[in-house]
């Protein structure tokens, strides 16, 4: 029996930082959940999908996930990017979140079934200073995780991207922050932190750390090559993602594990990457990659070359992502690791996840479908607010990767 899409909108809200949620109702009443945040261009994809792609979904039969998700990849002429694919993801997410209700199975159920007991689970930690960082970590290690994404301030620096400062700049009202950085002061610095890291934690501790693209390929081979003694379990984003050649001179140079991907959208680009085997972890979020039904092929692929998948987990994508990313996470032989970074309380407010962290792993829920419920009266008190990532300059104002 076909269930018939009968309505699809767009819900725009703000509890603590700004989410886009698609919401997809069957004739049969049944109602299906999907994120479509993109960070910072929040609108941009509320109107593609309100304007260009809810209209198509009315009246399409909601079972056929792979047929509407090709449909609406091939049949949008302008394919890929950012918007675009987490338009796709965001109905991609909501089908197959309806497919486990209608058929009363979680969905990991329908992707093959749990291949492990958990999903292991990294959780970030940051501080200006080393002993606020190691304060920060020691929290998170209390709390159960056994991995950690470090990072911290740099010397002479202002601001660093995802760190709290003890000189915050003024309020930028609406407006990205300007961090103005120093790649040298960076290199110098970020080895002897993570030194000390190692040393504090112990050798069993899973330590990460995110250059956030800022590096051309013979800085980061440089970098890889000074961490090799924090034996790192991955070091992320060194180079910017647009040239997939540049890492194989990183690879060349160092045995500190890469990891890349979070600014990716297709199969398309990491194709090189993987089958060059310049990285060991590929770490496209499920929905910004187009939802579950591409992201298999993405786990799939890699699989061939021995590269695990670590999905993007931040807090600009939604608790649907989330729980999407972990009943693919269960089902995915090629599992490396998950990005967790957790919530605004406020956010917990109105999107309420049903799945569970217990000892550094985390647990999909057993609930039909994805196991995430909106509550849109809550939504309604958290109107859209503008706000922007941070662009970065060097010193004389040339804008810069970061
Ligand atoms: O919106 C951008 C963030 O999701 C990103 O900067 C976070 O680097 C990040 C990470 O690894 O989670
Ligand atoms: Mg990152």
């Amino acid at each position: 029996m076909p269930s018939i899409i009968e309505s699809a909108e767009v819900i725009v809200c703000s509890p603590g930082r700004n989410y886009v949620t698609v919401k997809i109702v069957t004739s049969d009443g049944v109602v299906g959940w999907g994120d479509a945040t993109v960070n910072g261009r929040e609108l941009a994809v509320a109107s593609y999908l309100r304007d260009h792609v809810c209209p198509l979904l009315i009246g399409r039969d909601a079972q056929r996930i792979e047929q509407t998700w090709q449909w609406l990849y091939k049949g949008g002429y302008w394919r890929r990017g950012p918007i675009t694919m987490a338009a796709i993801g965001a109905v991609d997410l909501a089908l197959w979140d309806i497919k486990g209700k209608e058929l009363g199975v979680p969905v990991y159920q329908l992707l093959g079934g749990a291949v492990r007991e958990g999903v292991l689970t990294y959780a970030h930690a940051s501080g200006w200073e080393v002993p606020q960082l190691l304060d920060a970590i020691d929290e998170k290690l209390e709390a159960g995780y056994l991995a950690v994404r470090a990072q911290s301030g740099i010397p002479g620096r202002r601001s660093v991207y995802a760190v709290a400062s003890p000189e915050p700049g003024e309020p930028t009202n609406g407006f990205p922050p300007v961090e103005v950085w120093d790649t040298d002061a960076y290199l110098r610095h970020i080895p002897g932190v993570l030194e000390t890291v190692r040393s504090h934690v112990g050798d069993s501790v899973r330590l990460l750390h995110d250059a956030h693209h800022r590096l051309t390929p013979i800085e980061a081979a440089r970098l890889g090559k000074d961490l090799e003694p924090v034996r790192l379990f991955w070091l992320e984003d060194v180079t910017p993602g647009e040239n997939q050649e540049a890492l194989r001179l990183v690879r060349q140079h160092t045995t500190t594990p890469l990891a890349i991907g979070e600014v990716f959208n297709t199969i398309w680009d990491c194709m090189g990457f993987i089958s060059g085997q310049y990285i060991d972890f590929v770490r496209t979020s499920v929905m910004h990659a187009g939802g579950i039904s591409p992201s298999r092929r993405i786990n799939d692929y890699a699989s061939l070359y021995q590269v695990k998948v670590a999905p993007h987990g931040p807090s600009d994508v939604s608790p649907i992502t989330m729980a999407a990313s972990l009943h693919l996470d269960i089902a995915t032989p090629n599992l490396g690791i998950q990005e967790y970074m957790g919530y605004p309380r406020e956010a917990l407010s109105v999107f309420q996840p049903d799945y569970s962290f217990d000892k550094g792993y985390l647990h999909p829920s057993d609930a039909p479908g994805l196991g995430v419920e909106f509550d849109e009266v809550a939504a309604r008190a958290f109107p859209y607010e503008r706000s922007y990532l941070p662009v970065a300059e060097r010193e004389d104002g040339t804008p810069i990767d970061w």
